[in-house]
Formats: structure tokens, C-alpha cells, sequence
């Protein structure tokens, strides 16, 4: 099967990813796969995943917020890299990948700050796909507010990454599946 992702793009996420060339290209494989040319779109997405099982409505809207945090630059599609990125998401990233991978997943709206609001939209999202557990949704204002020491309505950069390495980000993300 051929791919239209170009040569400089598989580099791209050897390099960026810190990955061997079988890594990549076995990477490469399943995107191929999908059978979706250089990017998946939002609708090829839902018909991926539908393939998986039947999917109601309130589980459709999350698998929509779920991508939005796969297109970690917001262009609506999700590329060779950003797929790379999520497949790869539990072994082979450093902290720090994941933690800067995290701030652009979880800032929708591309502020380069996370709200409270974002934060919330994210594990929800886990939840009703079933990576988080639900009830630990009620307490999220009380999370947030100790990730923000109750200073702040929204998070920087540097102190989302403060705020993840701390206990209660740890807990976090434990709770969003991604520990
Ligand atoms: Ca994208
Ligand atoms: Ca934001």
C-alpha cells in the first residue's frame, strides 16, 4: 500500500520523537493503514473509532474532544506526527515530552494557557470514553485549584509543567488515563 506522507515528515517524527527507523516505519504502517492518505480528518476519525463498537451520541462528542487534543496544532486534521504522538504516548516520551505534549493537547483554544474549563472538557472527555473514572470528576474545581495553588484562573507554561509534577498533578494524570 503506498502513503502520500512525504519522506522529510517521516524524519520529522524519527528525529523529534527520538525514534528508531523500524519504530518509525512500523508507525508509518498503521497510518497507512487507516487508510488515510497524508491526514486524517475529523470524520475519518468517528468512522475509525466506530469501527471499534457502537458509539452513542454523548460518547461521539467526546471521541470529537478526544481529537481535538490529538490535533495538537488546531488545523482540524490530525497528521503523520500527531498520530506518531499519541501511539507512542506511554513509552517511548521523556516527562518532559509528555508534560509539553499534555499543554497542547489539553489548550483547546490554543491560548498557551490552561483553564480551568479546558482542563474539566479533558478528563470529561477520558471519562465518557472511559479512560478516567467518573467520579473523580466531581472534586476536578478543588484539583484545579491546587494545581493553581488558588492563585490563578488559568496556567502558564511553566506552571502547568510545576503543577503536573507536583502530587496532585500526578494524580491527575493517573486519573486521565495517561500515567
Ligand atoms: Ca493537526
Ligand atoms: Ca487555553
Amino acid at each position: 500500500m503506498g502513503t502520500n506522507v512525504s519522506k522529510d515528515d517521516v524524519e520529522r517524527v524519527s528525529k523529534k520523537l527520538n525514534l528508531s527507523s523500524s519504530t518509525t516505519k512500523d508507525l508509518l504502517k498503521s497510518f497507512v493503514e487507516l487508510g488515510c492518505g497524508t491526514t486524517i480528518t475529523r470524520e475519518e476519525f468517528h468512522q475509525f473509532v466506530s469501527r471499534m463498537g457502537e458509539i452513542s451520541k454523548e460518547r461521539r462528542e467526546a471521541w470529537n474532544t478526544v481529537f481535538n487534543m490529538l490535533d495538537l496544532d488546531g488545523n482540524q486534521v490530525i497528521d503523520f506526527y500527531e498520530f506518531s504522538v499519541a501511539m507512542i504516548y506511554h513509552s517511548k516520551l521523556t516527562n518532559d515530552e509528555k508534560i509539553e505534549n499534555i499543554f497542547r493537547m489539553v489548550d483547546f483554544d490554543k491560548d498557551d494557557k490552561i483553564s480551568y474549563e479546558e482542563l474539566h472538557k479533558a478528563v470529561d472527555a477520558a471519562a465518557r470514553i472511559k479512560l478516567a473514572k467518573r467520579a473523580s470528576l466531581t472534586n476536578m474545581k478543588t484539583v484545579f485549584a491546587d494545581l493553581a495553588e488558588g492563585r490563578k484562573d488559568k496556567l502558564n507554561h511553566q506552571e502547568f509543567r510545576n503543577a503536573l509534577l507536583s502530587a496532585r498533578g500526578k494524580e491527575l494524570l493517573n486519573l486521565m488515563g495517561l500515567l
